[in-house]
């Protein structure tokens, strides 16, 4: 029996040294150390010695069992750091690290124009509308004092949806809209996208518009000349100079466009302006009483103006862009640019 213990001390030991994982380790403490281990049935055997040899043995076994115990947790305590150090190593960050940038964007070109526009008019108490870009043929015609047959239905190259139904080819339908609703005081912009069949570097079958409408009792002349030209002024300058020259719409009369002196020549007449030294930039003028019977307005009471402008002529003559198309491309090396 003593040998036989010292070999299950020996044996306990060589394979405590051998283990790798906590598993192993534990198998080794139930094999040896548990209830039906070797050493605690060797003990239980202890019974069936003559006496003398069982305190010797006994004591013996006693040792090995307190030995192997401790060794047992030292093992345990050694492959537990062990595995502690290496997931330690294996999940190291570097916090030191710079993160990658985020890209951020930056608002369209197009976009930009129209809040500077935007903030303009609010700022003189013109409220921002919207309105449908499918619309009736009498809101985008008829309201407007554009009968069937009248020619600037050619001009305006509509897109058709049915007989009554087109694709908008400028915002005034939202105005139109916007009286029938609302009694005036009525001091609203309009911007959106518009549709007309035409495309060339300068004009494409989609683009933008803002119009501006003022109804009130007693507007006269006077303060479509005041409203327009604080506009010149907050959008390209206070040194802008511009000029009213008479035009004509259908909807307005008397009706003038602004144009504002070239700022590529300074006024002297380049290629931008054709030679003038003048660039268009608005289309404007006091609403034609015919409009105000179709919302219900009594010319004898109200008058007011209108305007409307392009978004992205103004965007190109600001940067110098010669492509209408660059706006709706979306190349990031033409947007970064803004
Ligand atoms: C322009 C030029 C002149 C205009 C007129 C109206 C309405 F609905 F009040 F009659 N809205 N927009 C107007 C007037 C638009 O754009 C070049």
């Amino acid at each position: 029996m003593k040998e036989e213990l010292e070999k299950i001390h020996q044996d306990c030991q060589v394979a405590l040294a051998l283990a790798k994982k906590e598993s192993e380790i534990s198998d080794i403490r139930i094999q040896v150390l548990g209830r039906k281990g070797s050493l605690t049935q060797l003990l239980k055997r202890l019974a069936t010695l003559p006496e003398g040899e069982r305190k010797e043995i006994g004591r013996r076994a006693n040792e090995i069992k307190q030995a192997l115990e401790t060794k047992v947790e030292e093992a345990l305590r050694q492959i537990q750091e062990r595995e502690r150090k290496e997931a330690l190593e294996r999940e190291k960050i570097d916090v030191t690290l710079p993160g990658r940038r985020m890209a951020i964007g930056t608002r369209h070109p197009l976009t930009q124009i129209l809040d500077e526009i935007i903030h303009i008019f609010s700022r003189l108490g013109f409220e921002v509308v919207e309105g449908p870009e499918v619309e009736l043929d009498y809101y985008n015609f008829e309201a407007l004092n554009i009968p069937k047959g009248h020619p600037a239905r050619e001009m305006q190259a509509t897109f058709f949806i049915s007989e009554d139904v087109v694709l908008r080819t400028h915002t005034s339908p939202v105005q139109v809209r916007t009286m029938e609703r609302k009694r005036p005081p009525v001091r609203v912009i309009c911007p959106g996208a518009v549709y007309r069949c035409d495309s060339d570097p300068t004009h494409s079958p989609m683009f933008h518009q803002v119009e501006g409408l003022l109804v009130d009792r007693g507007i006269t002349f006077s303060d479509l000349k005041g409203v327009l030209t604080v506009f010149v002024h907050q959008m390209f300058g206070k040194e802008t100079k511009l000029r009213f020259r008479p035009s004509f719409f259908p909807f307005t009369e008397p009706s003038a466009e602004i144009d504002i002196e070239c700022f590529i020549c300074g006024g002297t007449g380049c290629s931008v302006c054709s030679g003038t030294g003048w660039l268009e930039i608005l289309g404007s003028g006091m609403v034609d009483p015919a409009v105000y019977r179709f919302v219900d307005y009594d010319p004898e009471e109200v008058t007011g103006f209108a305007f409307g402008m392009g978004i992205e002529r103004i965007a190109m003559l600001k940067y110098g862009i010669n492509d209408i198309r660059l706006f709706f491309t979306n190349d990031l090396r033409f947007l970064k640019q803004f």
